[in-house]
């Protein structure tokens, strides 16, 4: 057997022991969109010649993969998806505390996010709730424009309003949230069940319900602001709404994975990941969010974060391990086995 046919069988079977994801220099889980994760794989790979493995995954789904790797973990960092699960994660012990040399260009927001977790995680974007339609859809319909929460319920959109599934994805989980700080505990669930009345769909991923509105399957898709603009940027006829009542928003997050056996090069992306070079890139996959370094690009596009009326989300509470716990579990027991 020549010198090369051997390395093969070596590299062969290293790969059927390991999975591929081992052998690269870098395992990247990805919450936020494809395409954004994407554009980070290759332009990290680019800048510093470490080769990534990525997998994408919605906050949920990733966060669920993470707790149960603890004791052998296959991922090096989490980036993207929304704070609440990293929150948890930090909670539980699965991820790393790092303080990197680029926080001083950051966002209060985002370093608190950090400081609130004992530097196991930290914002790298944040984006608000909300709902978009398919405008060609409601015209055809002659229904009058959705603006509030309220009006989601209405018996007027029955079935034809999507979201996606709160234990997977952590756009759901945010509106979750959102609901039971906006109206009480009683008043969220109220919300919620007669929300569900209304549902087509609920989604692995949270913002294919604005994909699905873009092409005409659903008329109002609940999502945050950003992917519903995106849709129209991208050629659809999709508005976007902030809810009248006011709406609840996201510190989209970044943690280094306990025990990632690729540490060095697990800091090389944290770092990286902060800075304007990185951050610019959200702009060239229609990524909206305002990013965290207070030097990266903000496009005129994006929802304006200060006309919108924010409520003071506890982030603190609602990633806190107990409370996504108990309302998820109160999301699947008390709503989701409703007749619709
Ligand atoms: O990148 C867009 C975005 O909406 O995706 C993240 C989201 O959590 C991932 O999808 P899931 O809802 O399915 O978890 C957000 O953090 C981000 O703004």
């Amino acid at each position: 057997m020549t010198k090369s046919a051997l390395a093969g069988v070596v590299l062969a079977s290293t790969t059927a022991l390991f999975g591929t994801a081992a052998l690269a220099d870098l395992n990247l889980y990805c919450s936020a969109q494809e395409e954004w994760c994407q554009i980070m794989e290759k332009s990290f790979e680019e800048a510093t010649g470490i080769d990534v493995a990525m997998t994408r995954k919605s906050s949920g789904e990733t966060f669920a993969q993470v707790q149960a790797e603890a004791s052998n973990p296959k991922g090096d960092i989490w980036w993207g998806g929304t704070g609440d699960p990293h929150l948890q994660a930090a909670e539980e012990d699965l991820t790393e505390p790092y303080v990197s040399p680029m926080r001083d260009q950051l966002h209060p927001w985002a370093i608190a996010q950090a400081t609130s977790a004992g530097d196991k995680t930290i914002g790298i974007y944040s984006g608000a709730l909300g709902f978009g339609y398919n405008t060609d859809m409601l015209a055809k319909a002659g229904l009058p424009a959705p603006a509030c929460w309220e009006d989601l319920t209405k018996p007027e959109y029955k079935g034809m309003v999507q979201m996606a599934n709160p234990n997977s994805s952590g756009t759901a989980y945010t509106t979750l949230a959102s609901m039971v700080q906006l109206f009480g505990e009683d008043g969220g669930f109220d919300y919620m069940k007669r929300l569900h009345a209304n549902i087509n769909q609920y989604t692995k991923s949270g913002s294919a319900p604005i994909k699905a509105a873009g092409a005409g399957e659903t008329l109002i898709g609940i999502v945050f602001m950003h992917d519903a603009v995106a849709q129209t940027v991208a050629g659809f006829p999709v508005a976007t709404v902030a809810p009248c009542e006011g709406t609840g928003y996201e510190i989209g997050s970044m943690s280094i994975i306990k025990g990632a056996r690729n540490m060095d090069e697990a800091k090389k992306f944290y770092d990286w990941a902060l800075s304007v070079e990185a951050q610019d890139l959200a702009l060239q996959v229609n990524a909206f969010q305002v990013m965290s370094n207070v030097g990266a690009a903000k496009s005129d596009k994006a929802p304006d974060m200060a006309a919108i009326k924010l409520i003071d989300y506890d982030f603190k509470k609602y990633g806190s391990s107990d409370e996504r716990k108990r309302l998820l579990s109160k999301w699947d027991s008390d709503v989701s086995t409703l007749p619709q």
